[in-house]
C-alpha cells in the first residue's frame, strides 16, 4: 500500500533529530576520496541540507555528540537516551530521527529497543558514504526514515534502521559490508519494509508487541566481554579474557556456537561459579539454540541474537539484577 507523506488536513509533523555523527556527518578531502572523517558536520548544516529537499515537516535539532560510532560509550548512550525520552514526552513531537555511524548502528538500536517506549517512531539512520563524496547517500536515507518517521504506523515496532531503502527493526539489523550503499541485513527477519521519500510499504505484523521498555536504561552496565572463538584456540585465551570485573561473557562459537573442549570447560567452570555465559556465533546468521549440555554447563543460548547484540541484552539483564541461568535463557528465547 503507497501512502501519501501526509493526509490532507493534518497538521505538518514535528521531528526530533538527534545527531552522534558518523558517515552522514562525515566530508572528505575531495569528492573520490576513499578516506574520511566521519562527525564533521554539525546538525545545523546538516538540517540546512535536509532543507533543500523541500520536505513539509518541522526539524528540531540536537547535537547528542559528533564521533565515528567506533567511540559509541555508555555516556553518550545515556545522552542519547534522556534526549529521545523527552521528546517522546513532548506532545507537539511526531517521532525522533537518530543519525549515527553506521558500524555500531545495530547496537545503539538494540540498545535504545530495550529501553525506550515506541508510542512514536524513533528511527535511526546513516550513510555509507561522506556527504561531499560523489553518490552520497545521507540525504537519501536521511529523507527516506522522515517517510517511516512520520507514518503512525511506524509507532510500536520498536526502534527502526533505515538504511538502502529498507526499514529494518533494531533486533533483526547487522551490518554485513565494508562497501556500498547496500550495506545491511536483516535476520532471522529481512527488512520488515521497503521505503522511498515517498512511500512506505509495512511487511507483515510488528516483531514487538506493545511499545513500553522492555528495561530500565542503566548508566551502570556490567563488564561484559566477547570471547571471538577460533581454531586451535587454548583454555588460556578465557584467563586473559575475564578479570575481577567481568560479570558475564559472550562466545562468539563457531557455528551453532560452538568451542574447544577446553574453552568450554574453563568457561563452564566460571558459569559453575555463578558468571552468565551465553553461546551466540560468529557467522553473519547465526541461529544458537540449546544443546543438551548447556544444562550441565549452565551455558545460555543467545538464538538469534549476533554476539554483540546478545552482550546488550546480557548487560541488561544483569543489570536488571536477573543472575540464573533459566531466567536469562527466557529472555533470549523472548521477543
Ligand atoms: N565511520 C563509521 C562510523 O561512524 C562508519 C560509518 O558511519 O559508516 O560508524
Amino acid at each position: 500500500m503507497h501512502l501519501a507523506l501526509f493526509a490532507p488536513g493534518m497538521s505538518t509533523p514535528n521531528i526530533t533529530v538527534l545527531a552522534t555523527g558518523g558517515t552522514i556527518a562525515g566530508e572528505a578531502d575531495s569528492a573520490t576520496r576513499h578516506d574520511y572523517r566521519p562527525g564533521q558536520i554539525g546538525i545545523g548544516d546538516f538540517l540546512a541540507r535536509v532543507e533543500t529537499l523541500g520536505i513539509d515537516a518541522q526539524l528540531t535539532g540536537k547535537q547528542i555528540a559528533n564521533i565515528g560510532s567506533e567511540d559509541m560509550s555508555p555516556a553518550i548512550w545515556t545522552h542519547l537516551h534522556t534526549a529521545c525520552l523527552a521528546a517522546m514526552g513532548d506532545p507537539d513531537c511526531t517521532g525522533v530521527i537518530i543519525t549515527h555511524g553506521t558500524d555500531t548502528v545495530e547496537e545503539t538500536a538494540f540498545l535504545l529497543d530495550l529501553t525506550l517506549p515506541t508510542h512514536k517512531p524513533v528511527v535511526l539512520v546513516g550513510a555509507m558514504r561522506p556527504a561531499n563524496a560523489v553518490g552520497y547517500d545521507g540525504l537519501r536515507n536521511f529523507a527516506n526514515a522522515m517517510r517511516v518517521a512520520t507514518d503512525p504506523d511506524a509507532a510500536g515496532r520498536g526502534v527502526l534502521v533505515v538504511m538502502g531503502d529498507r526499514v529494518f527493526a533494531a533486533r533483526d539489523i547487522r551490518k554485513s559490508r565494508t562497501r556500498g550503499t547496500d550495506a545491511f541485513q536483516g535476520f532471522p527477519r529481512g527488512s520488515i519494509a521497503l521505503v522511498t521519500p515517498s512511500a512506505l510499504d509495512w511487511f507483515g505484523a510488528p516483531w514487538r508487541v506493545g511499545a513500553d521498555a522492555r528495561f530500565t536504561f542503566t548508566t551502570d552496565l556490567p563488564d561484559v566481554p566477547i570471547l571471538f572463538v577460533h581454531a586451535a584456540m587454548t583454555a588460556d585465551y578465557v584467563e586473559r579474557l575475564v578479570s575481577d570485573k567481568t560479570r558475564g561473557v559472550v562466545v562468539a562459537g563457531l557455528g551453532e556456537g560452538n568451542m574447544p573442549d577446553a574453552v568450554r570447560s574453563a568457561l563452564a567452570q566460571l558459569a559453575a561459579k555463578g558468571l552468565p555465559i551465553v553461546r551466540a556465533s560468529r557467522l553473519d546468521e547465526g541461529l544458537v539454540d540449546r544443546e543438551p549440555e548447556d544444562n550441565a554447563n549452565k551455558f545460555i543460548a543467545a538464538r538469534a541474537l549476533n554476539p554483540q547484540k546478545a552482550r546488550i541484552l546480557l548487560q541488561m539483564v544483569i543489570a536488571a539484577g536477573t543472575t540464573d541461568p533459566a531466567a536469562i535463557q527466557a529472555e533470549y528465547d523472548g521477543r
